[in-house]
């Protein structure tokens, strides 16, 4: 089903994944890689699904580290209520599925390189949104109510996920309140969708990185990149992100490569601390951290004043605005996959 002019439910992005594979077997691959804190609690909740799209081959789409095409992975809606990020997905999925053989760019790039997509990081918070209908509940962080059951008026129950992850976790920009929105959680890691997802992470990409990162200077994994969407801020933001005064050992690389992204869509580019403020606890940082990919959020916004702004713009926007600025940002960024 769709809510609030025309945005997908969770279940109506998992049947179209499905869909998906069912009409090109050849391209397209989905994965379930855990389940939900409703689903794991008996509560309704959702399987976590990813897709792999690309021009199948043998050894393709497997989880295990050793594929011989590099990885492209993007996700989107870890933060429910950025639905935009959602549907960005949604179009990625279908451009390559419907392009391949047609056009030559995404031809060549699905035959060289598995595109993976997890397009409902968080599917119990996006429920939360999509029952609001018209007016989606802004629900941020995931389901588990288990530290502070009512928050009553003004709070918002869950663990933000964006400050749960295993990497400097509690070190900037979280909250120990259970209601508040940057909430990070009982422990590192405690949620299940983190854990899940980093999981498929660690069957996707071979551990290059040994130590906890700081001064780290082993390059990035050549074989790997992750891009986290986010809204509605308009940047590229990239590691570190828990601290700005701290540079990764790949800086220039990533600095690079994001102010690439960052002249293609018009976005500002830089640490989070550089131009949005440090933060702890996020997929990118982790998936910098523990693998060595480069990473990096792209926060999708209205820099060109569409009347596309906030967490819910109106879903023509969709169309016309943001997919035709995201397609060419993640074209550029899948084709440096292999070589960040
Ligand atoms: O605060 C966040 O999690 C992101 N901004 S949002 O408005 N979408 O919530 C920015 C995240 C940047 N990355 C990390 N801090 N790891
Ligand atoms: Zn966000």
């Amino acid at each position: 089903g769709t809510y609030d002019g025309g945005y997908h439910t969770v279940d109506a992005h998992y049947a179209h994944m499905d869909q998906v594979a069912s009409q090109h077997p050849d391209l397209a691959t989905v994965v379930t890689y855990g389940q939900s804190w409703l689903k794991q609690n008996g509560m309704g909740g959702h399987d976590l699904k990813a897709i792999c799209v690309t021009k199948r081959q043998q050894g393709d789409c497997q989880l295990n580290p050793g594929s011989p095409k590099p990885r492209f992975f993007l996700m989107s809606q870890i933060h429910a209520r950025e639905i935009t990020t959602g549907e960005v997905s949604w179009r990625w999925i279908d451009e390559l599925t419907n392009d391949y053989g047609k056009d030559p760019d995404i031809t060549k790039l699905m035959d060289t390189t598995e595109m993976w997509v997890v397009p409902i990081a968080n599917p119990d918070g996006v429920d939360m949104v999509a029952q609001g209908g018209d007016n989606p509940v802004l629900q941020r962080k995931n389901a588990d109510d288990s530290d502070g059951s009512s928050c009553g008026q003004g709070g918002q129950i869950g663990v933000d996920l964006n400050r749960n992850a295993g990497t400097h976790w509690g070190t900037t920009g979280t909250s120990d309140q259970p209601c508040d929105e940057v909430y990070l959680g009982p422990a590192a890691d405690s949620e299940v969708e983190n854990t899940a997802l980093e999981g498929l992470f660690r069957q996707l990409y071979p551990a290059v990185r040994t130590g906890t990162g700081d001064s780290d200077p082993s390059p990035a994994d050549t074989r790997g990149m992750m891009i986290t969407l986010h809204s509605d801020a308009s940047m590229v933001l990239f590691p570190w992100e828990y601290d700005s005064s701290v540079h990764t050992g790949n800086d220039a690389a990533l600095r690079a490569l994001a102010g690439q992204m960052g002249s293609i869509t018009g976005y500002q580019s830089g640490q989070a601390g550089e131009i949005l403020y440090n933060a702890s606890g996020g997929t990118d940082d982790w998936t910098y951290d523990k693998l060595g990919l480069a990473s990096f959020t792209i926060e999708i916004g209205d820099v060109d004043n569409r009347g596309c702004d906030g967490f819910t713009p109106p879903f023509s926007c969709q169309d016309s605005y943001f997919w035709p600025k995201m397609k060419p940002a993640l074209m550029y960024a899948a084709q440096h996959a292999a070589a960040p």
